[in-house]
Protein backbone atom coordinates (compact mmCIF):
# COMPACT_ATOMS: atom_id res chain seq x y z
CA UNK A 1 0.00 0.00 0.00
CA UNK A 2 1.24 3.19 -0.65
CA UNK A 3 -1.86 5.76 -1.69
CA UNK A 4 -5.09 3.73 -1.99
CA UNK A 5 -8.70 4.99 -2.17
CA UNK A 6 -11.16 3.58 -0.22
CA UNK A 7 -14.84 4.02 -1.16
CA UNK A 8 -18.22 2.82 -1.43
CA UNK A 9 -19.29 0.87 -4.59
CA UNK A 10 -23.21 1.22 -3.80
CA UNK A 11 -25.47 3.44 -2.21
CA UNK A 12 -23.31 4.10 0.92
CA UNK A 13 -22.82 2.11 4.21
CA UNK A 14 -21.03 -0.63 2.82
CA UNK A 15 -19.13 -0.60 5.83
CA UNK A 16 -16.38 2.26 4.38
CA UNK A 17 -15.78 3.25 8.55
CA UNK A 18 -15.01 -0.10 9.18
CA UNK A 19 -12.67 -1.24 6.37
CA UNK A 20 -11.01 2.45 6.77
CA UNK A 21 -10.02 0.80 10.33
CA UNK A 22 -8.83 -2.39 9.32
CA UNK A 23 -6.33 -0.70 6.76
CA UNK A 24 -5.72 2.50 8.79
CA UNK A 25 -3.43 0.50 10.64
CA UNK A 26 -0.61 0.36 8.01
CA UNK A 27 -1.37 3.89 6.90
CA UNK A 28 0.55 6.99 7.98
CA UNK A 29 -1.90 9.19 6.69
CA UNK A 30 -5.94 9.02 6.18
CA UNK A 31 -7.74 11.86 4.53
CA UNK A 32 -11.35 12.17 4.34
CA UNK A 33 -12.21 13.97 0.78
CA UNK A 34 -15.76 14.48 0.51
CA UNK A 35 -18.71 15.14 1.80
CA UNK A 36 -19.54 16.43 5.12
CA UNK A 37 -21.24 15.45 8.48
CA UNK A 38 -24.21 13.99 6.17
CA UNK A 39 -21.41 10.68 6.42
CA UNK A 40 -22.05 8.09 9.38
CA UNK A 41 -18.69 5.62 9.59
CA UNK A 42 -19.30 3.10 12.21
CA UNK A 43 -16.08 1.29 13.72
CA UNK A 44 -16.22 -1.26 16.32
CA UNK A 45 -13.11 -1.21 17.75
CA UNK A 46 -11.64 -3.50 21.01
CA UNK A 47 -15.50 -4.51 21.08
CA UNK A 48 -16.66 -0.77 21.26
CA UNK A 49 -18.74 1.16 18.81
CA UNK A 50 -17.63 4.64 17.69
CA UNK A 51 -19.47 6.65 15.44
CA UNK A 52 -17.96 9.12 13.05
CA UNK A 53 -19.31 12.08 10.91
CA UNK A 54 -16.56 14.11 9.94
CA UNK A 55 -13.17 13.00 11.37
CA UNK A 56 -11.12 10.62 9.30
CA UNK A 57 -12.50 6.68 10.52
CA UNK A 58 -7.88 6.23 11.49
CA UNK A 59 -8.34 8.59 14.64
CA UNK A 60 -8.68 5.77 16.91
CA UNK A 61 -5.02 5.10 16.21
CA UNK A 62 -3.11 7.97 17.90
CA UNK A 63 0.24 8.08 15.99
CA UNK A 64 -1.52 8.54 12.73
CA UNK A 65 -2.17 11.98 10.80
CA UNK A 66 -6.02 12.31 10.00
CA UNK A 67 -6.90 15.33 7.27
CA UNK A 68 -10.16 16.70 6.67
CA UNK A 69 -9.55 17.25 2.77
CA UNK A 70 -10.71 20.56 1.12
CA UNK A 71 -13.28 18.83 -1.09
CA UNK A 72 -15.09 18.10 2.69
CA UNK A 73 -17.86 20.56 4.06
CA UNK A 74 -17.23 21.36 7.66
CA UNK A 75 -19.58 22.14 10.29
CA UNK A 76 -16.89 23.49 12.64
CA UNK A 77 -19.90 22.94 15.62
CA UNK A 78 -20.08 19.47 14.88
CA UNK A 79 -16.19 18.58 14.55
CA UNK A 80 -15.40 20.12 17.71
CA UNK A 81 -18.39 18.08 19.28
CA UNK A 82 -16.95 14.79 17.50
CA UNK A 83 -13.71 15.43 19.38
CA UNK A 84 -15.62 15.85 22.49
CA UNK A 85 -17.35 12.72 21.83
CA UNK A 86 -13.38 10.88 20.96
CA UNK A 87 -12.19 12.43 23.99
CA UNK A 88 -15.03 11.16 25.96
CA UNK A 89 -14.37 7.48 25.10
CA UNK A 90 -10.52 7.96 26.03
CA UNK A 91 -9.07 8.25 22.63
CA UNK A 92 -6.36 10.03 22.67
CA UNK A 93 -6.59 12.49 19.47
CA UNK A 94 -2.89 12.41 16.88
CA UNK A 95 -2.68 14.56 14.58
CA UNK A 96 -5.51 16.16 12.67
CA UNK A 97 -5.39 18.18 9.82
CA UNK A 98 -8.15 20.67 8.36
CA UNK A 99 -7.60 22.09 5.26
CA UNK A 100 -7.85 26.11 5.18
CA UNK A 101 -9.41 25.57 1.74
CA UNK A 102 -12.83 23.08 2.82
CA UNK A 103 -15.92 25.24 2.94
CA UNK A 104 -17.93 25.81 5.71
CA UNK A 105 -21.50 24.81 6.51
CA UNK A 106 -23.24 28.17 8.13
CA UNK A 107 -26.61 27.99 10.13
CA UNK A 108 -28.31 28.91 6.75
CA UNK A 109 -27.20 25.66 4.88
CA UNK A 110 -28.54 23.26 7.57
CA UNK A 111 -32.32 26.10 7.42
CA UNK A 112 -32.11 25.98 3.47
CA UNK A 113 -31.61 22.03 3.32
CA UNK A 114 -35.08 21.44 5.55
CA UNK A 115 -36.90 24.06 3.78
CA UNK A 116 -36.02 22.75 0.16
CA UNK A 117 -36.70 19.21 1.01
CA UNK A 118 -40.21 20.26 2.25
CA UNK A 119 -40.83 22.13 -1.19
CA UNK A 120 -39.79 19.23 -3.10
CA UNK A 121 -43.10 17.75 -1.58
CA UNK A 122 -43.77 14.35 -3.70
CA UNK A 123 -39.89 15.03 -5.36
CA UNK A 124 -38.27 15.62 -2.18
CA UNK A 125 -34.39 13.31 -2.15
CA UNK A 126 -34.49 12.25 1.46
CA UNK A 127 -31.46 14.37 2.46
CA UNK A 128 -29.83 14.23 5.87
CA UNK A 129 -30.95 17.67 6.43
CA UNK A 130 -27.06 18.36 7.42
CA UNK A 131 -26.91 21.50 5.20
CA UNK A 132 -24.87 19.55 3.15
CA UNK A 133 -26.31 20.62 -0.62
CA UNK A 134 -26.70 24.01 -0.13
CA UNK A 135 -23.00 24.52 1.46
CA UNK A 136 -21.52 22.87 -2.30
CA UNK A 137 -24.53 25.02 -4.05
CA UNK A 138 -22.35 27.63 -2.47
CA UNK A 139 -19.08 26.76 -3.67
CA UNK A 140 -20.17 26.68 -7.05
CA UNK A 141 -21.83 29.76 -6.93
CA UNK A 142 -18.78 31.12 -5.82
CA UNK A 143 -20.13 32.64 -2.53
CA UNK A 144 -19.00 30.03 0.01
CA UNK A 145 -16.80 30.68 3.06
CA UNK A 146 -13.76 28.85 3.52
CA UNK A 147 -11.98 27.69 6.44
CA UNK A 148 -9.33 30.43 5.55
CA UNK A 149 -11.86 32.98 5.23
CA UNK A 150 -12.87 32.15 9.17
CA UNK A 151 -9.46 32.61 9.98
CA UNK A 152 -9.38 36.35 8.72
CA UNK A 153 -12.04 38.37 10.95
CA UNK A 154 -12.43 41.18 8.57
CA UNK A 155 -12.67 38.59 5.61
CA UNK A 156 -15.10 36.41 7.58
CA UNK A 157 -17.40 39.70 8.93
CA UNK A 158 -17.50 40.60 4.93
CA UNK A 159 -18.36 37.13 3.67
CA UNK A 160 -20.85 36.84 6.14
CA UNK A 161 -22.68 39.73 5.80
CA UNK A 162 -22.84 39.29 2.02
CA UNK A 163 -23.90 35.96 2.21
CA UNK A 164 -26.76 37.13 4.59
CA UNK A 165 -27.89 39.63 2.37
CA UNK A 166 -28.90 36.89 -0.08
CA UNK A 167 -30.14 33.86 2.53
CA UNK A 168 -32.23 36.11 4.45
CA UNK A 169 -34.05 37.86 1.00
CA UNK A 170 -34.72 34.09 0.45
CA UNK A 171 -36.33 33.19 3.47
CA UNK A 172 -37.99 36.23 4.16
CA UNK A 173 -39.57 36.65 0.67
CA UNK A 174 -39.89 33.09 -0.43
CA UNK A 175 -39.95 30.86 2.43
CA UNK A 176 -41.76 33.39 4.84
CA UNK A 177 -39.72 32.79 7.88
CA UNK A 178 -37.41 34.87 10.12
CA UNK A 179 -34.24 36.81 8.70
CA UNK A 180 -31.25 35.58 10.63
CA UNK A 181 -28.92 37.70 12.97
CA UNK A 182 -25.74 38.64 12.00
CA UNK A 183 -24.25 39.05 15.05
CA UNK A 184 -24.88 36.02 16.77
CA UNK A 185 -23.49 33.73 14.24
CA UNK A 186 -20.73 36.05 13.85
CA UNK A 187 -19.79 35.35 17.44
CA UNK A 188 -20.39 31.98 17.48
CA UNK A 189 -17.93 31.28 14.16
CA UNK A 190 -15.48 33.11 15.72
CA UNK A 191 -15.72 31.05 18.62
CA UNK A 192 -15.06 27.71 16.45
CA UNK A 193 -12.29 29.52 14.92
CA UNK A 194 -10.17 29.90 17.60
CA UNK A 195 -11.13 26.56 18.88
CA UNK A 196 -9.74 24.40 15.31
CA UNK A 197 -7.01 27.28 14.55
CA UNK A 198 -3.94 24.94 15.50
CA UNK A 199 -5.84 22.46 13.16
CA UNK A 200 -5.74 24.36 10.22
CA UNK A 201 -3.21 23.80 7.37
CA UNK A 202 -2.33 23.50 3.65
CA UNK A 203 -3.10 19.60 3.57
CA UNK A 204 -2.53 19.11 0.25
CA UNK A 205 0.97 19.82 0.70
CA UNK A 206 0.88 17.67 3.69
CA UNK A 207 -0.43 14.50 1.97
CA UNK A 208 2.57 15.48 -0.94
CA UNK A 209 5.03 15.51 1.21
CA UNK A 210 3.98 12.41 2.97
CA UNK A 211 3.89 10.45 -0.17
CA UNK A 212 7.14 11.91 -1.28
CA UNK A 213 8.51 10.46 1.92
CA UNK A 214 7.45 6.71 0.96
CA UNK A 215 4.78 7.01 3.67
CA UNK A 216 1.24 5.44 2.95
CA UNK A 217 -1.77 7.49 2.86
CA UNK A 218 -4.81 6.04 2.60
CA UNK A 219 -8.05 8.28 1.07
CA UNK A 220 -11.81 6.95 3.10
CA UNK A 221 -14.71 7.69 0.88
CA UNK A 222 -17.92 8.80 1.97
CA UNK A 223 -21.58 7.90 0.59
CA UNK A 224 -21.00 5.86 -2.38
CA UNK A 225 -20.65 5.50 -6.60
CA UNK A 226 -24.15 5.86 -7.02
CA UNK A 227 -24.81 8.66 -4.90
CA UNK A 228 -21.87 10.62 -6.60
CA UNK A 229 -23.23 13.92 -8.45
CA UNK A 230 -22.05 13.22 -11.98
CA UNK A 231 -22.01 9.04 -11.88
CA UNK A 232 -25.07 8.39 -9.49
CA UNK A 233 -28.54 8.10 -9.68
CA UNK A 234 -29.29 12.17 -10.25
CA UNK A 235 -31.07 13.63 -8.75
CA UNK A 236 -31.68 11.24 -5.72
CA UNK A 237 -27.38 11.88 -5.11
CA UNK A 238 -25.35 13.81 -2.56
CA UNK A 239 -23.44 17.14 -3.70
CA UNK A 240 -19.85 15.76 -3.77
CA UNK A 241 -18.05 13.34 -5.71
CA UNK A 242 -17.81 9.66 -3.77
CA UNK A 243 -16.08 8.17 -6.50
CA UNK A 244 -12.55 8.04 -6.24
CA UNK A 245 -11.47 10.09 -9.03
CA UNK A 246 -13.26 12.67 -5.70
CA UNK A 247 -10.44 11.80 -3.81
CA UNK A 248 -8.19 13.54 -6.18
CA UNK A 249 -9.92 16.49 -6.35
CA UNK A 250 -10.96 16.89 -2.64
CA UNK A 251 -7.55 16.54 -1.34
CA UNK A 252 -5.51 17.93 -3.90
CA UNK A 253 -3.67 14.88 -5.39
CA UNK A 254 -2.44 14.08 -8.74
CA UNK A 255 -4.40 10.83 -10.27
CA UNK A 256 -0.31 9.59 -11.36
CA UNK A 257 -0.20 9.34 -6.99
CA UNK A 258 -2.78 6.76 -6.63
CA UNK A 259 -1.68 2.97 -6.45
CA UNK A 260 -4.82 1.36 -6.03
CA UNK A 261 -8.70 1.97 -5.54
CA UNK A 262 -10.39 -0.25 -3.12
CA UNK A 263 -14.33 -0.80 -3.37
CA UNK A 264 -15.95 -1.48 -0.35
CA UNK A 265 -19.68 -3.38 -1.32
CA UNK A 266 -21.97 -4.84 0.80
CA UNK A 267 -22.96 -8.59 -0.17
CA UNK A 268 -26.42 -7.23 -0.64
CA UNK A 269 -27.64 -4.04 -1.58
CA UNK A 270 -28.84 -1.22 0.83
CA UNK A 271 -30.23 2.30 0.58
CA UNK A 272 -31.47 5.00 2.29
CA UNK A 273 -33.11 8.24 0.93
CA UNK A 274 -35.92 8.48 -2.38
CA UNK A 275 -35.08 7.27 -5.58
CA UNK A 276 -34.99 3.48 -7.76
CA UNK A 277 -33.30 0.83 -6.31
CA UNK A 278 -33.89 -2.47 -8.65
CA UNK A 279 -33.80 -5.38 -6.33
CA UNK A 280 -35.31 -3.55 -3.54
CA UNK A 281 -37.31 -6.30 -0.67
CA UNK A 282 -40.37 -5.07 0.35
CA UNK A 283 -40.96 -8.24 1.85
CA UNK A 284 -40.41 -10.36 4.64
CA UNK A 285 -37.00 -10.61 2.89
CA UNK A 286 -36.02 -7.38 2.90
CA UNK A 287 -37.00 -6.93 6.82
CA UNK A 288 -34.89 -9.89 7.77
CA UNK A 289 -32.07 -8.36 6.01
CA UNK A 290 -32.47 -5.06 7.55
CA UNK A 291 -33.20 -6.69 10.92
CA UNK A 292 -29.89 -9.02 10.56
CA UNK A 293 -27.61 -6.31 9.23
CA UNK A 294 -28.77 -3.20 11.61
CA UNK A 295 -29.64 -1.19 8.65
CA UNK A 296 -30.69 1.87 10.02
CA UNK A 297 -28.79 4.86 9.28
CA UNK A 298 -25.78 6.31 11.61
CA UNK A 299 -26.70 9.98 11.43
CA UNK A 300 -29.97 9.97 10.98
CA UNK A 301 -31.77 6.72 12.19
CA UNK A 302 -33.74 6.43 9.00
CA UNK A 303 -34.49 2.59 8.44
CA UNK A 304 -32.14 2.00 5.44
CA UNK A 305 -33.87 0.13 2.07
CA UNK A 306 -32.51 -3.33 1.85
CA UNK A 307 -32.48 -5.44 -1.71
CA UNK A 308 -30.23 -8.34 -2.84
CA UNK A 309 -26.97 -7.37 -4.51
CA UNK A 310 -27.02 -5.74 -7.75
CA UNK A 311 -23.42 -7.39 -10.18
CA UNK A 312 -24.62 -4.25 -12.21
CA UNK A 313 -23.62 -2.15 -9.82
CA UNK A 314 -20.79 -3.80 -8.90
CA UNK A 315 -19.65 -3.52 -12.88
CA UNK A 316 -20.58 0.17 -12.85
CA UNK A 317 -18.75 1.79 -9.27
CA UNK A 318 -15.69 -0.82 -10.96
CA UNK A 319 -15.66 1.39 -14.14
CA UNK A 320 -16.07 4.42 -12.82
CA UNK A 321 -13.49 4.28 -10.29
CA UNK A 322 -11.32 1.69 -11.47
CA UNK A 323 -11.72 -0.34 -9.00
CA UNK A 324 -8.66 -2.51 -7.83
CA UNK A 325 -9.95 -4.69 -4.99
CA UNK A 326 -13.26 -5.32 -3.72
CA UNK A 327 -14.01 -5.72 0.25
CA UNK A 328 -16.45 -7.51 0.27
CA UNK A 329 -19.20 -7.11 3.58
CA UNK A 330 -21.64 -8.02 5.70
CA UNK A 331 -21.25 -11.65 3.98
CA UNK A 332 -22.65 -12.79 7.76
CA UNK A 333 -25.83 -11.08 7.33
CA UNK A 334 -27.10 -13.14 4.41
CA UNK A 335 -26.46 -16.58 6.87
CA UNK A 336 -29.77 -18.24 7.14
CA UNK A 337 -31.17 -17.60 4.01
CA UNK A 338 -31.93 -20.56 2.15
CA UNK A 339 -31.35 -19.19 -1.28
CA UNK A 340 -29.93 -16.25 -2.63
CA UNK A 341 -30.07 -14.01 -5.69
CA UNK A 342 -27.86 -12.00 -7.53
CA UNK A 343 -28.86 -9.21 -10.07
CA UNK A 344 -26.76 -10.11 -13.37
CA UNK A 345 -28.69 -7.97 -15.68
CA UNK A 346 -32.18 -5.63 -16.06
CA UNK A 347 -34.75 -6.03 -18.13
CA UNK A 348 -36.72 -3.41 -19.68
CA UNK A 349 -39.60 -4.50 -21.92
CA UNK A 350 -38.26 -6.87 -24.08
CA UNK A 351 -34.82 -5.88 -23.94
CA UNK A 352 -31.70 -7.39 -21.47
CA UNK A 353 -29.38 -4.74 -20.09
CA UNK A 354 -25.84 -6.10 -19.40
CA UNK A 355 -24.59 -1.47 -17.98
CA UNK A 356 -26.26 0.14 -15.81
CA UNK A 357 -28.22 2.82 -18.06
CA UNK A 358 -27.61 6.35 -18.23
CA UNK A 359 -30.69 7.84 -18.42
CA UNK A 360 -33.02 7.50 -15.02
CA UNK A 361 -36.00 7.58 -16.36
CA UNK A 362 -34.75 3.71 -17.34
CA UNK A 363 -33.07 3.38 -14.53
CA UNK A 364 -36.68 3.64 -13.11
CA UNK A 365 -38.02 0.75 -14.94
CA UNK A 366 -35.41 -1.67 -15.01
CA UNK A 367 -36.77 -5.15 -13.64
CA UNK A 368 -34.01 -7.38 -12.14
CA UNK A 369 -32.60 -10.41 -13.71
CA UNK A 370 -31.71 -12.84 -11.03
CA UNK A 371 -29.27 -15.75 -11.01
CA UNK A 372 -30.25 -17.99 -7.89
CA UNK A 373 -27.44 -19.72 -5.59
CA UNK A 374 -28.03 -21.66 -2.49
CA UNK A 375 -26.97 -19.93 0.77
CA UNK A 376 -25.44 -21.27 4.54
CA UNK A 377 -26.23 -22.13 7.82
CA UNK A 378 -23.43 -21.93 9.63
CA UNK A 379 -22.19 -18.98 11.81
CA UNK A 380 -19.23 -17.43 9.60
CA UNK A 381 -18.78 -15.06 12.23
CA UNK A 382 -15.34 -16.37 13.65
CA UNK A 383 -14.33 -17.62 10.43
CA UNK A 384 -10.69 -15.54 9.53
CA UNK A 385 -9.63 -17.78 6.31
CA UNK A 386 -11.76 -18.12 2.87
CA UNK A 387 -11.41 -21.76 2.73
CA UNK A 388 -12.81 -22.27 6.17
CA UNK A 389 -16.32 -20.63 4.76
CA UNK A 390 -19.20 -22.76 3.48
CA UNK A 391 -18.63 -24.17 0.36
CA UNK A 392 -21.82 -22.11 -0.81
CA UNK A 393 -20.41 -18.68 0.47
CA UNK A 394 -17.21 -19.13 -1.06
CA UNK A 395 -18.95 -19.81 -3.97
CA UNK A 396 -21.30 -16.54 -3.83
CA UNK A 397 -18.09 -14.81 -3.48
CA UNK A 398 -16.46 -15.85 -6.36
CA UNK A 399 -19.73 -15.52 -8.53
CA UNK A 400 -19.26 -11.42 -7.45
CA UNK A 401 -16.12 -11.66 -8.76
CA UNK A 402 -16.80 -13.27 -12.15
CA UNK A 403 -19.98 -10.79 -12.32
CA UNK A 404 -17.77 -7.74 -11.59
CA UNK A 405 -14.45 -8.60 -12.91
CA UNK A 406 -13.24 -7.55 -9.56
CA UNK A 407 -10.76 -9.55 -7.24
CA UNK A 408 -12.40 -9.75 -3.55
CA UNK A 409 -9.29 -9.55 -1.38
CA UNK A 410 -10.93 -8.80 1.97
CA UNK A 411 -14.41 -10.41 2.77
CA UNK A 412 -15.88 -9.08 6.27
CA UNK A 413 -17.77 -11.08 8.53
CA UNK A 414 -18.98 -9.11 11.02
CA UNK A 415 -18.17 -5.30 12.46
CA UNK A 416 -14.99 -5.99 14.34
CA UNK A 417 -11.88 -4.86 13.47
CA UNK A 418 -10.76 -8.45 13.87
CA UNK A 419 -13.42 -10.24 11.51
CA UNK A 420 -11.86 -10.06 8.39
CA UNK A 421 -10.41 -12.32 5.93
CA UNK A 422 -7.54 -11.31 3.76
CA UNK A 423 -7.25 -13.05 0.89
CA UNK A 424 -3.78 -13.80 -1.13
P1 LIG B 1 -27.39 14.72 1.53
O1 LIG B 1 -27.74 14.90 2.98
O2 LIG B 1 -27.67 15.93 0.69
O3 LIG B 1 -26.03 14.16 1.30
O4 LIG B 1 -28.45 13.60 1.00
C1 LIG B 1 -28.53 13.29 -0.37
C2 LIG B 1 -28.66 11.79 -0.60
O5 LIG B 1 -27.47 11.14 -0.14
C3 LIG B 1 -27.83 10.13 0.78
N1 LIG B 1 -26.81 10.03 1.84
C4 LIG B 1 -26.47 8.87 2.41
N2 LIG B 1 -26.77 7.60 2.08
C5 LIG B 1 -26.28 6.64 2.89
N3 LIG B 1 -25.58 6.90 4.03
C6 LIG B 1 -25.28 8.16 4.39
N4 LIG B 1 -24.83 8.45 5.62
C7 LIG B 1 -25.69 8.09 6.80
C8 LIG B 1 -25.40 6.70 7.30
C9 LIG B 1 -27.15 8.31 6.42
C10 LIG B 1 -28.17 8.37 7.55
O6 LIG B 1 -24.23 6.38 7.45
O7 LIG B 1 -26.33 5.91 7.55
O8 LIG B 1 -27.89 8.27 8.73
O9 LIG B 1 -29.38 8.55 7.21
C11 LIG B 1 -25.68 9.21 3.53
N5 LIG B 1 -25.48 10.55 3.54
C12 LIG B 1 -26.19 11.04 2.49
C13 LIG B 1 -29.15 10.62 1.40
O10 LIG B 1 -29.87 9.58 2.02
C14 LIG B 1 -29.84 11.17 0.16
O11 LIG B 1 -30.36 10.10 -0.59
P1 LIG C 1 -20.16 3.25 6.14
O1 LIG C 1 -20.94 4.51 6.05
O2 LIG C 1 -19.84 2.67 4.81
O3 LIG C 1 -18.94 3.38 7.00
O4 LIG C 1 -21.10 2.18 6.86
P2 LIG C 1 -21.99 2.40 8.19
O5 LIG C 1 -21.10 2.45 9.37
O6 LIG C 1 -22.95 3.51 7.99
O7 LIG C 1 -22.85 1.07 8.16
C1 LIG C 1 -22.26 -0.19 8.16
C2 LIG C 1 -22.73 -0.97 9.41
O8 LIG C 1 -22.39 -2.33 9.25
C3 LIG C 1 -22.05 -0.52 10.67
O9 LIG C 1 -22.95 -0.66 11.73
C4 LIG C 1 -20.88 -1.50 10.82
O10 LIG C 1 -20.47 -1.68 12.17
C5 LIG C 1 -21.49 -2.75 10.27
N1 LIG C 1 -20.58 -3.68 9.61
C6 LIG C 1 -19.49 -3.41 8.83
N2 LIG C 1 -18.99 -4.56 8.32
C7 LIG C 1 -19.76 -5.56 8.78
C8 LIG C 1 -19.78 -6.99 8.59
O11 LIG C 1 -18.99 -7.57 7.86
N3 LIG C 1 -20.78 -7.67 9.24
C9 LIG C 1 -21.70 -7.07 10.04
N4 LIG C 1 -22.62 -7.82 10.62
N5 LIG C 1 -21.71 -5.74 10.24
C10 LIG C 1 -20.76 -5.00 9.61
MG1 LIG D 1 -22.73 5.23 6.70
Amino acid sequence: MAAVVLIGSQWGDEGKGKITDFLAEKANVVVRYQGGNNAGHTVVANGEEFKLHLIPSGILYADKTCVIGNGVVIDPKVLLDELDYLNQKGIKIGKLVISSNAHIIMPYHRVLDGLEEEARGDHKIGTTKRGIGPAYMDKASRIGIRIIDLMDNDEFAEKLRRNLVEKNNLFVKVYGKEALEFDEIYETYLGYAEKIRSMVADSSLIIDNSIKAGEKVLFEGAQGTLLDIDHGTYPFVTSSHPIAGGACIGAGVGPTRINKVIGVIKAYTTRVGEGPFPTELLDETGEEMRKNGHEFGTTTGRARRCGWFDAVIARYAARVSGISDFAVTKLDVLTGFEKLKICVGYRVGDEVLMEFPQSQKLFKECQPVYEEMPGWQEDITHVRRFEDLPQTAQDYIRRIEELSGVPATLVAVGPGREQTIIRG
